[in-house]
């Protein structure tokens, strides 16, 4: 392939991240069936001791009871605790995968920090964190505690605008001389879909050295399914991404909204990075804490919209009663460019009308709808390719269907005008360097500022819900007018 040329982005989609048959190499791996061991990564017994693996005659065989009752105990999640073999000390992480106890092994600390001196700190942390009232007050109240637990040279907040869509660093702790990303958005691509439902299963994943050899688990055959796994290998390309942008190191902590990953606590370090598992806990702590405060924040800015636009509906009702096909309003209930209603074949427009052509094409290219279960898109012309030539003057699309015989309101939104601030062309994310197969750099050196084309802004769930919500007001008249009519002829 040549400079410049394209990179096929439908390889990161395809790669199985979770069954790259290795580990980094600064812990082991020892997975066990009953009690005999199934599967092991190579280091094994150099790291832990010759003979030290367990089962083995250095090994206390109360120990290996204690993991397993750790692992039947929170089955889904990792559990840890320290061990002593042959004399050392290692902290062990244990969890289950394909029928298998999946034992973690890390050379502990020589000094550890005792819970005491970890809490305090934290607890004050947590207060700053709760009493937080805004989504970006809060994320900055913890990528300071983050950076201040893990010493890393970065650490940014960085939430997705939608669970597969592309991101922006909303807050920023950096170390002297870092280049700042506040406000930076990343392309979608830059996290693959199975990276996020993995991050979405598990909320910490530490890389200490970006240019570890990977270490090989024997048998190589069948591939050890290594989700929750902490020691879990990354993938090539995500590699090459961190080098391409200077990082030596790197940590994420998932940041969950609803059980969907809303975005990533993403740290950087300069240097090759190795955290303690009292570190790693600490920093999940943030994770989970700011996840549930984002929920709460986030619920509240709904229920603020929903009442808006709930108030919106019960004083368009009247006027909707009056006259059934006149959308004007609806664009307050849910916002949009133009609002249309369809109704016994007939059309109106209120806003801006983008033309009886491509009504009439969106018509036709719409899948079959169900009544009161909407439909919607924010690239029409990828989703539905007749739609193309209207991209720039229709590109996204709510369908509310009133009936099953076409009769329907739809919101329609232009492509997104204002533009941002992108650390990587968001149109080609990707493109082969001048030294070969390298993704390209990121970062404030190369801003982009670009509008996506052919993407409205998305519609959230609020949207949807006040669409449906409205649908069912003008369907209450509806049914209403036709008693009346039916009535009125007998
Ligand atoms: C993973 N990509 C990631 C992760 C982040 C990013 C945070 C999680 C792993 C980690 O903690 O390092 C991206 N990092 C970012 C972004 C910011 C940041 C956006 O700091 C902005 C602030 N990546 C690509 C391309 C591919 C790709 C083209 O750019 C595929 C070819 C893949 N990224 C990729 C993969 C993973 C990943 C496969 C998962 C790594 C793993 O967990 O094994």
């Amino acid at each position: 392939r040549e400079t410049g040329t394209p990179f096929d982005l439908s390889e990161c989609v395809r790669e199985p991240i979770h069954r790259l048959g290795g580990i980094q190499s600064y812990g082991a791996l020892v997975a066990l069936r009953a009690d005999t061991i199934a599967v092991v990564s190579e280091n094994a017994s150099a790291l832990l001791g010759p003979g030290a693996v367990p089962g083995a005659r250095y090994w206390d065989p109360a120990q290996l009871d204690a993991l397993r009752a750790l692992a039947d105990a929170d089955a889904g999640q990792t559990a840890m605790m320290p061990v002593e073999v042959d004399g050392r000390w290692f902290d062990a992480t244990v969890h289950r995968s394909d029928g298998l106890l999946v034992l973690e092994f890390e050379p502990a600390a020589a000094v550890t920090t005792p819970f005491t001196t970890f809490y305090a700190p934290i607890r004050s942390a947590l207060v700053r964190l709760q009493t937080a009232t805004t989504v970006v007050e809060a994320a900055r109240a913890a990528v300071r505690e983050v950076r201040a637990i893990t010493g890393f040279d970065r650490v940014v907040a960085y939430r997705f605008e939608s669970v597969d869509g592309p991101g922006e660093v909303i807050a920023e702790e950096v170390a002297e001389g870092e280049e700042p990303w506040l406000g930076l958005w990343f392309p979608a691509t830059d996290i693959p879909p199975q990276a996020r439902r993995l991050y979405e299963r598990n909320w910490i994943r530490v890389i200490a050295d970006v240019d570890d050899a990977t270490v090989r688990l024997m048998p190589a055959d069948p591939p050890l399914d290594l989700s929750l796994s902490v020691l879990r290998t990354v993938s090539p390309y995500h590699l090459e991404y961190l080098r391409n942008i200077g990082v030596a190191s790197s940590m994420s902590v998932s940041l969950l909204s609803g059980g969907r990953l809303w975005g990533l606590i993403a740290c950087h370090g300069r240097t090759p990075h190795t955290l303690g598992p009292q570190s790693r806990a600490a920093c999940e702590f943030f994770g989970v804490a700011l996840s549930l405060h984002l929920s709460a924040l986030d619920e509240g800015d709904e229920t603020v919209a929903r009442e808006r636009s709930r108030t919106v509906i019960a004083r368009l009702i009247e006027r909707i009663a009056e006259d059934l096909t006149n959308p004007a309003g609806f664009e307050r209930v849910v916002d949009a460019d133009a609002v249309v209603v369809r109704m016994d074949g007939r059309t109106s427009v209120h806003g801006r009308d983008p033309g009886p052509e491509a009504l009439e094409a969106l018509w036709a290219a719409l899948p079959p709808t169900t009544a009161g279960e909407p439909w919607h898109s924010d690239r029409l012309g990828e989703d539905l390719p007749a739609m193309a030539p209207f991209t720039g003057a229709v590109d996204g699309a709510l369908v509310l269907p009133l009936s099953d015989t076409g009769d329907l309101v739809v919101w329609l939104r232009r492509e997104r005008t204002s533009p941002r601030r992108w650390a990587a062309d968001p149109a080609r994310p990707v493109v082969l360097g001048p030294h070969g197969e390298r993704l390209t750099p990121r970062g404030s050196t190369a801003v982009f500022l670009a509008t996506v084309r052919g993407r409205s802004a998305p519609w959230t769930p609020t949207d949807l819900a006040m669409a449906v919500e409205l649908g069912r007001a003008i369907m209450q008249i509806v049914l209403a007018h036709t008693r009346r009519l039916s009535t009125l002829n007998t």
